[in-house]
């Protein structure tokens, strides 16, 4: 709901022609395009700067994103250091089979942890190109955003006082628990949900991984999944039920099952370490149309939610960040509207196609596990079509890597 202008009762009311509520990957990106261009913008975010800096979540980056990133003089860090991967292995019926995506399209993935690119992020906005962010802020309020003269409010960390700052667009990147969804009019926006009535266990093992790529378990028991992060970190993922309680995995439980869901003959044995991190993902997706109402613009996860399945939520909020930080520039720069007015059709395109992936990704990693006959016959085909047909190999690979050349 759009909040009543508040009373003004700042000491110094204040003016930035952008304010972007939140300080993960889609609003420092968008921050630093407005600082590239010379427009003055202001970050609020919840968390403190250790903590966002610390938040450990996505890993894989897909190449375009990277590309994008690198345009806008944002990748120096990750070109050095993020490892580039070529390749993920599916296991099931209890053989190995590599799915070798470079060989087949010459692309590839790269992996760097969220925290690492949220670090650079951080530093390049604030410390470099003198962008202006308040950590620690609470109850963020939006105002006047079908009008000429929007505002946001929000209660100061140090004044503990509400702050008022008058601006000409508003961006919400605040994440899928964020407030700024709220403010789209609800006869504006839609929002369509989907639930896939499945957890994840989500785990950061003190370890490396075990094998050199991202590997899929598609197990009668659940899936498994690792994901590489660095030298001396992995993601794994054990498939649970909804709402199960961590407490119900100890060390001993997750070892054993990520062990018989991974396992295939001649795999290498799986490198155990301390779990760092434990916590149960319910898998379900969201997408708000339109991403945009008034002077407001949604970009990441705080416009859609697509479940970790195939990797993809950063993915998509650079995407948006990208277009959305271009189209503010144009226009606050050169009074160029184009850009802002396309801005939702063009993202949700890519949007839907990823939810869509993520979809039809489920079914190959989780259909062997549903306790149906008639399902796990036909996970079992798509499973294999992906190793005898070049065809569907190749259209995997595209949708994998999200090198479509049109969405
Ligand atoms: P974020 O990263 O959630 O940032 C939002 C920021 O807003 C702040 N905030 C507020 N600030 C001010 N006022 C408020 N009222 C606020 N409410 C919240 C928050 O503190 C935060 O700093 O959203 P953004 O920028 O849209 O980025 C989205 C990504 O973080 C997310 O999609 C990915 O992490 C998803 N994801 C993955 N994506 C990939 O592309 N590749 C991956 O490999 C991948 N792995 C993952 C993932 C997500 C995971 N989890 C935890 C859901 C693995 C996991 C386990």
């Amino acid at each position: 709901m759009i909040q009543p202008s508040p009373h003004l009762n700042s000491p110094s009311p204040q003016r930035f022609p952008v304010v972007i509520v939140g300080a993960g990957p889609a609003g420092l990106t968008v921050g630093n395009i407005l600082r590239a261009a010379g427009v003055d913008c202001l970050v609020l975010e919840t968390g403190t700067r250790e903590f966002i800096e610390r938040r450990p979540r996505a890993g894989v980056i897909e190449e375009w994103a990277v590309r994008g990133l690198e345009l806008r003089g944002l990748a120096g860090n990750l070109l050095e250091r993020a490892e580039r991967h070529t390749a993920c292995e599916f296991r099931f019926d209890g053989e190995r089979y590599r799915f070798s995506y470079q060989e087949l399209t010459g692309s590839h993935h790269w992996v760097y942890p969220q925290p690492l690119l949220v670090t650079d992020l951080v530093r390049e906005y604030a410390d470099v190109r003198g962008g202006e962010i308040r950590f620690g802020v609470r109850d963020v309020r939006l105002h006047g955003l079908d009008g000429g003269r929007p505002s946001v409010s929000y209660v100061g960390a140090e004044t503990g006082r509400r702050e008022t700052v008058a601006c000409d667009f508003v961006a919400g990147c605040d994440g899928a628990r964020g407030v700024t969804r709220a403010s789209l009019a609800p006869e504006r926006a839609r929002v369509a949900r989907h639930d896939y009535g499945i957890g994840w266990l989500a785990l950061l093992a003190e370890a490396p991984p075990s094998g050199d790529c991202v590997l899929f378990g598609c197990h009668p028991d659940g899936f498994a999944g690792q994901m590489p992060r660095s030298p001396g970190v992995t993601r794994y993922y054990l498939q649970c039920p909804p709402g199960d309680d961590p407490d119900h995995w100890p060390h001993e439980r997750v070892w054993a099952e990520l062990r018989r869901r991974l396992g295939a003959a001649g795999a290498e044995p799986l490198t155990e370490g301390r779990l760092i991190e434990k916590r149960v993902l319910d898998m379900h997706d969201h997408v708000t149309e339109p991403m945009a109402s008034g002077r407001l613009f949604l970009a990441g996860d705080a416009a859609h939610l697509v479940a970790p399945i195939a990797a993809k939520g950063m993915n998509l909020a650079l995407h948006d960040a990208f277009l959305l930080g271009d189209a503010l520039a144009a226009r606050l720069t050169r009074g160029d509207d184009s850009g802002l007015a396309g801005y939702s059709r063009e993202c949700l395109r890519r949007v839907w196609d990823y939810q869509e992936f993520s979809q039809w990704l489920s079914e190959l990693y989780h259909g062997g596990a549903a306790g149906d006959p008639f399902r796990a016959g036909t996970t079992l085909a798509r499973l294999r079509r992906l190793f005898s047909s070049p065809a569907a190999a190749a259209a995997f690979a595209e949708q994998y890597l999200g090198t479509a050349a049109r969405y």
